[in-house]
């Protein structure tokens, strides 16, 4: 595989590992991507339904939809991509993971910095005043807030509203730190995560991404690795102990 020796020596090198993930690392452990042929929005168009005026136009279908992909994600396992980012861990490396994914499997895996660009799906709050939801639905009937009797809502960020703050920001001092800038599995195609890799890359890190199809971002990497990130990133890590 191209650039894999070259990366892993990079790797080994660097003191402080930057991570920008999509749904593609979460790709091989079943969970659907959002744009490819098998992606989940074929059958929904995001721009119209992962926002509130579409969630508040059709509660109950996008409610459903979002219950369906609680149940895929609850029987999910981490894949080798995602243990191999808690091996770098291991291996002494700092690694800060700026994730979109709202799947929790970063986690799962065992990494210790994971930052949720775009929220979790196993937390909810309420549409009106935002309060955190603490029960767990089960069912696919609509919930009210026990504050104000408002719809509760998936905690997840949906088009037209703002990332979490802290987390932007400390991703953003992540890109700008870190020596090396990997991109795994994601389009590139929304944005400001989009913008991280830029930022890491006018910020003097060498960026590095790892998808199986051209991306958005790949005028910005340093590396392009096109290979599955369940092969491709225990392929590098192997070569780095
Ligand atoms: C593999 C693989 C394998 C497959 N191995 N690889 C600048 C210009 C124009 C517009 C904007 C702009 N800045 C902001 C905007 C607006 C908008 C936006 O970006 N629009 C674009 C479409 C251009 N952004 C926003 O609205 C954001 N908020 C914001 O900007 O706030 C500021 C503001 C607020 C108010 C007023 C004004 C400003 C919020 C964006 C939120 C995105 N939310 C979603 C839904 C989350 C909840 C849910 O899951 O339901 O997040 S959309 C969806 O896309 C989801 C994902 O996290 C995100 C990214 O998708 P991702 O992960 O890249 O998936 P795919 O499917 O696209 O790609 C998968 C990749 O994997 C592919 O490349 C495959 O090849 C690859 N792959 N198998 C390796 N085995
Ligand atoms: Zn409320």
């Amino acid at each position: 595989m191209d650039f894999i020796v070259d990366v892993a020596e990079l790797l080994k090198g660097a003191d402080s590992v930057a991570v920008l993930t999509g749904a593609g690392i979460s790709a091989e452990s079943g969970v659907g991507t959002f744009r490819d042929a098998s992606g989940i929005w074929n059958k929904l168009d995001p721009s119209k339904w992962a926002t509130e005026e579409g969630f508040r136009s059709s509660p109950s279908m996008v409610w459903e939809w979002y219950q369906d992909r609680r149940k895929i994600i609850k029987d999910a396992s981490p894949n080798k991509a995602h243990y191999s980012l808690v091996s770098l861990e291991k291996l002494g490396k700092k690694v800060t993971i700026s994730t979109q994914n709202i799947d929790n499997l970063h986690q799962q895996a065992g990494s210790k910095n994971v930052l949720e660009l775009h929220g979790n799906i196993f937390r909810n709050k309420c549409i009106e005043c935002g309060k955190p939801y603490a029960k767990e639905i089960m069912n696919d009937e609509l919930c009210k807030c026990e504050f104000c009797g408002g719809i509760i809502r998936p905690d997840v960020v949906w088009y037209g509203e703002q990332l979490p703050q802290d987390v932007w920001q400390m991703s953003e001092q992540a890109a700008i730190d870190s020596s090396i800038y990997l991109v795994i599995g994601t389009s590139g195609a929304v944005y400001p995560a989009a913008g991280l890799a830029i930022l890491a890359k006018r910020a003097g890190s060498t960026v590095v991404i790892i998808n199986t199809e051209p991306t958005e971002l790949d005028d910005y990497a340093d590396f392009v690795i096109r290979e599955k990130a369940g092969i491709a990133m225990p392929e590098i890590t192997a070569r780095i102990r």
